[in-house]
């Protein structure tokens, strides 16, 4: 083995010089039967995605880009539950490894200084009402120096490198981030998504701020007061009113 410290996930690793995306390789792979734990790790990605299609940057050997096959025995509305898991497993490897504070943005991006250094991609294979595999893909940038990043992400992205000031190994951030998440998914499996939330909210970034949530039908503006059960943002209008937004891309309104 690679000196695992863990029961499941990375047992089963089908490493890859280079793919489109291990999003669509874990797809496969789950469809076929493959065990919970299931990881695909790649140099790089050609056509790394994040949600609605948008482009994830994965430029060779300077970052992880892995997909995880689990297998809850889950109802599908809880399906979002486990991109906050994993957010928080991410948050906590990356401080393992690096000492480096991150925070979450609601709902899939962990940032460093107010710059994205992870994305998160959370998809669902289900039977009837029952998940059948989640994909959990994860984005991390971990050697890229500031100005490797295209000029479009430029501003808004960074990498663990770029924050720390050195380069660091990705094999051991990986194993971190797989024991921390094995650790969290088996928690929120036994105990629920209560302990899961309350270190979310932890690391939280928007929660008790104004803030913008711009999603497909419209923007929504208010105040973001939490995460409720099932891993859905309320947002208090000025009206006083309580929305819940379950998809979104969240601007602090300063
Ligand atoms: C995400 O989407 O943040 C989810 C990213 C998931 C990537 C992983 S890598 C392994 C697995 N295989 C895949 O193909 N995907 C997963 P979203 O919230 O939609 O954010 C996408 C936006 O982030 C883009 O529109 C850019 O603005 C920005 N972006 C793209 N590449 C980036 C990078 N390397 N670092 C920081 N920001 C980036």
């Amino acid at each position: 083995s690679f000196g695992l410290k863990t029961d499941f996930i990375g047992r089963a690793i089908h490493y890859e010089e280079e793919v489109d995306s291990t999003q669509k390789i874990a797809h496969r792979l789950a469809t076929e039967g493959a065990v919970e734990g299931t990881v695909i790790v790649a140099e790089e990605q050609l056509s790394g995605r994040g949600r609605l299609d948008r482009k994830w940057h994965s430029p060779k050997y300077s970052g992880i880009w892995m997909s995880i096959i689990l297998r809850p025995n889950l109802p599908m509305q809880k399906a979002p539950q486990l991109t906050l898991v994993t957010a928080v497993a991410v948050v906590q490897a990356i401080e393992e490894v690096t000492g480096l504070l991150p925070q979450i943005k609601w709902p899939n991006d962990i940032l460093i200084s107010g710059k994205k250094v992870t994305g998160i991609l959370t998809e669902m294979q289900a039977d009837a009402d029952r998940i059948n595999a989640i994909i959990v893909g994860i984005g991390i940038n971990v050697n890229q120096k500031q100005d490797d990043f295209p000029e479009e992400i430029q501003q808004i992205a960074t990498s663990l490198a770029a924050e720390s000031g050195q380069n660091m190994s990705r094999a051991r951030l990986m194993q971190a981030v797989f024991a921390r998440l094995e650790r969290l998914y088996q928690t929120y499996l036994k105990e629920g998504f209560f302990p899961i939330k309350l270190l979310w909210e932890s690391y939280a970034l928007s929660i008790g701020k104004e803030i913008i949530a711009r999603t497909v039908t419209g923007d929504i503006y208010g105040k973001a007061l939490g995460i409720t059960e099932d891993g859905v943002l309320n947002i208090q209008q000025a009206n006083g009113e309580i929305v819940q937004v379950y998809s979104a891309d969240i601007f602090i309104n300063e």
